[in-house]
């Protein structure tokens, strides 16, 4: 990185402004400011980039490719300032010039390609990977149209579209001539060439994969690596020509459009598989379109294709790419002529594979008709790693034909993609240790068996960068002032903390701090919401997607009883609370959606009835997204991660909170289990059905939610005005929450875990009422928090899996 002063910066951006506006900058608007300033940057990191791509060429070193169907970025301004180390000068300079920086950051559109956990864990790992000099790119899709936007009418979620690249975006580069073509349909066939059958692909439809770059830049170590994105174009300039020479206007636009919207939209379903046809062109074309470019760059450097595996690793985030397997060999085959046996052993040792789902409605399976029309060579070859593979498990398992056909990767019409990706790759992960024992124990226990040295756990991690420095600068520099700068390259080091939790100044200092974070979103919920909340009450807070697993209802029907309680002991002497939602429901997802529903309506009956409202508040803020979420993270006191034991894969906002200093209530589910271990049982709060148990009920099928319903006058009550009028006079609002929870016998325990869990929450109440303790917990929470750095995952997957 060039070394800039303020003068300097200054006359760059005054220049750079009228070169891309033709404007001087008093007469330009905030958007010219935030655009220009943010090519500006991009401008400095290019020397960094090229120079980091010759190291990469020169050293020959491996390099590892992360494909993701989904990359859920955020804004990327103000955390390239500060992995340059240049964003004090540029406030400075900027302010001299009558900007401020943080008005422009607040301009910047989120860059929302992704649902959530899955697209955010590969943003944290692509800083990661860069932050420890390691060659790691992503590769995934530019979505015309990011995650939608939400907006609450009359208590429900509406969708907008997000059309997030209405603003320029200063941080990509288009190019063009790096296209690659990726075919679809047609017809196969096998000849004859010199003595040799080789695949003939006739009567495709061919389309342009066009890529766009974004840097990743590192931590403080002039690294810049590459995120890929791909975008589909027509191969023939504009239209189909013929029907538009033709006169055939409406058909040649046609034609346009049915090929941009290959890359037009983000499905907004990360729960509930669908098997959209324009979901598998989009898993091929950017698998197809990443491999092509991979591998051209890698003969270009003159690789041995022998040696592809040597120099190149690919890792799969979930089943989405898992077309790379079939694509690769499809290459290495058809193109670079090697035999079945080479690709197949290349293949399988460049490609690690994540799981990141045990939710069964969320497998991938694909029609087999499908796959074979659209991509009728790669059906082939998986057709021949479902047939070798078979013959493998006959030789293991002579007779069980119950086994082969469990295991088999095409079986009842469907081909099962993670059967695919286990079988075609070296190595299948978990995303935290209770998830990969389950992978292990039940959901994959066939293949573990088989293949018990692919099965390992990468407990996820967070961008410790973003989720502490970024968005918590006050905490940041308590940090710095106590243990130094230290943790910020080697997170572990937060651990040095624990021992200057026993001065009183600094808890003094984090009380401070959290308050002022508190009052920062107490004005934001005011001005954006009109609803006043108390700096001093517990912001107890659950952000997330809605779903049915993660039991946003076992919370709201908590606050609905701590209502009737007021109500009825109006003197009860509890802490104040704040109650913060946010999140997303897809938008087939009815349940989720009147959970939605449900919440703002409790929060309008609670915040407008003058018994209650100076003790408790209920706030659902709008569009849940990244930029969302580091607002509301380092103002929690109380983090809520509920979810029914065994469903959540990891979770990652627990790390989040965690490392600002919340305290945790929280099931043994997830990552969950490793923040307790980290942080001692003392310092979080543990409640609900455990793992086992959960298993164990579910064989038995040993509960019913209506006895206990009958049985506990509590629940009852609570249950019952979900439809008797207390919350809506249409008694049918909530009918789908309340015949989930009695009708279809409560799948997710929220009536089973409902009392464990107010006395979790009375445990955090008193807990709160002696607030020198608590701080101590949360500085113990921060303290603890290093291990959940997504340094440390990477550094993992990078010792144990890619190299
Ligand atoms: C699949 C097929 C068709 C359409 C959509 C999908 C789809 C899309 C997104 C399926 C799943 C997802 C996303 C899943 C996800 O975000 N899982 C979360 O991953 C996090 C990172 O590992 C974990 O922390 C969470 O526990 C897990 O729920």
């Amino acid at each position: 990185m060039k070394n800039i002063n303020k003068e300097s910066f200054k006359k760059e951006y005054s220049k750079r402004f009228l070169e891309l506006t033709g404007k001087r900058i008093e007469d330009g608007t905030n958007e010219q400011k935030y655009y220009v300033l943010g090519s500006l940057i991009r401008g400095y990191v290019m020397n960094d980039w090229l120079n980091t791509q010759s190291r990469y060429k020169k050293n020959n070193k491996k390099e590892i490719y992360y494909f993701s169907m989904e990359f859920l970025i955020g804004r990327l301004l103000s955390d390239n300032l500060i992995n340059l180390g240049i964003r004090e000068v540029c406030q400075e300079a900027l302010a001299d010039l009558n900007i401020k920086l943080t008005e422009l950051e607040e301009l910047e559109n989120d860059q929302g390609l992704g649902n959530g956990g899955l697209g955010r864990l590969a943003a944290c790992f692509l800083d990661s990977m860069s932050s420890l000099s390691i060659a790691g790119h992503g590769c995934g899709i530019r979505y015309k149209y990011g995650f939608f936007n939400q907006k609450i009418i009359e208590g429900k979620q509406v969708e907008v579209p997000d059309n997030w690249l209405k603003q320029d975006n200063p941080w990509e580069v288009k190019k063009k001539d790096e296209s690659e073509i990726i075919k679809f349909g047609g017809e196969v066939r096998l000849e004859n060439v010199n003595n040799k059958l080789v695949a003939k692909h006739y009567n495709y439809e061919a389309v342009l994969a066009v890529p766009y770059d974004t840097p990743v830049v590192g931590y403080d170590n002039g690294v810049v690596n590459t995120l890929r994105l791909w975008s589909a174009e027509t191969v023939n300039d504009e239209f189909n020509f013929e029907a538009f020479s033709k006169g055939d206007f409406s058909r040649a636009y046609e034609y346009k459009n049915s090929v941009e919207s290959i890359t037009s939209i983000l499905y907004p379903d990360d729960s509930n598989y669908e098997g959209k046809i324009l979901r598998l062109k989009q898993e091929y074309f950017f698998v197809s379109a990443g491999l092509q470019s991979i591998i051209k760059k890698y003969k270009n450097k003159n690789g041995e294709i022998r040696k592809l595996n040597e120099k190149i690793a690919i890792h799969i985030n979930d089943t989405h790419p898992v077309l790379v397997i079939p694509e690769l060999i499809r290459i290495l085959i058809d193109e670079e002529g090697l035999s079945w046996e080479e690709a197949w052993d290349i293949t399988n040792k460049t490609v690690a594979y994540t799981n990141h789902t045990i939710l069964s409605e969320a497998l991938e399976k694909w029609p087999v008709d499908m796959i074979k029309k659209l991509l009728p060579r790669i059906f082939l070859i998986i057709e021949e790693i479902n047939e070798r593979f078979c013959r493998e498990l006959w030789s293991r398992y002579p007779g069980d034909w119950d086994k082969i056909a469990q295991m088999a990767i095409i079986a009842d019409g469907y081909v099962k993609m993670a059967h695919l990706a286990i079988v075609g790759s070296h190595s299948v992960n978990g995303v935290a240790k209770l998830h990969t024992e389950i992978l292990k124990k039940r959901e994959m226990v066939d293949f573990y068996n088989y293949y018990p040295e692919k099965f390992n756990n990468k407990t996820n991690g967070i961008n410790h960068r973003r989720w502490l420095l970024k968005i918590n600068p006050n905490l940041r520099d308590l940090l710095i002032e106590n243990i130094g700068e230290g943790f910020i390259k080697d997170p572990l080091r937060l651990i040095e903390f624990k021992d200057k939790l026993e001065d009183k100044l600094v808890l003094e200092e984090l009380c401070i701090i959290k308050l002022d974070n508190k009052i920062n979103l107490a004005d934001y919920i005011y001005n954006t919401k009109n609803i006043k909340v108390d700096p001093r009450s517990i912001f107890d807070t659950q952000i997330k997607r809605i779903h049915g697993y993660k039991r946003q209802v076992l919370n709201c029907l908590r606050i609905m009883d701590l209502y009737n309680r007021i109500l009825e002991n109006p003197c009860m002497n509890i802490n104040n609370r704040t109650f913060i939602f946010a999140g997303k429901a897809a938008p087939g997802y009815l349940l989720a959606k009147n959970v939605i529903e449900l919440i703002n309506v409790v929060a309008d009956k609670i915040n407008n009835d003058k018994r209650v409202n100076d003790k408790i508040k209920v706030v659902f803020m709008e569009n849940y997204n990244v930029s969302l979420a580091e607002k509301i993270i380092p103002a929690t006191d109380l983090s809520e991660q509920i979810s029914m034991a065994t469903k959540e894969a990891s979770g990652t906002s627990n790390m989040k909170f965690m490392m600002n200093g919340a305290l945790t209530i929280a099931t043994l589910d997830g990552a969950n289990i490793e923040i307790k271990e980290n942080v001692g049982e003392d310092n979080i709060i543990i409640f609900g059905t455990k793992s086992e148990e959960v298993l164990e009920i579910y064989n038995n099928h040993g509960y019913y939610s209506y006895d206990l319903y009958n049985n506990d006058y509590r629940i009852k009550r609570v249950v019952d005005s979900l439809v008797d009028g207390t919350y809506s006079n249409d008694r049918e609002r909530f009918r789908i929450i309340y015949d989930n929870l009695l009708r279809y016998n409560d799948e997710f325990f929220v009536l089973k875990d409902f009392n464990s869990y107010l006395k979790a929450q009375d445990k955090v109440d008193k807990l709160y009422s002696d607030r020198c303790n608590w701080q101590k917990k949360c500085g113990l929470n921060i303290a603890s928090s290093g291990v959940f750095s997504s340094d440390r995952t990477i550094q993992e997957y990078f010792n144990e899996i890619w190299s």
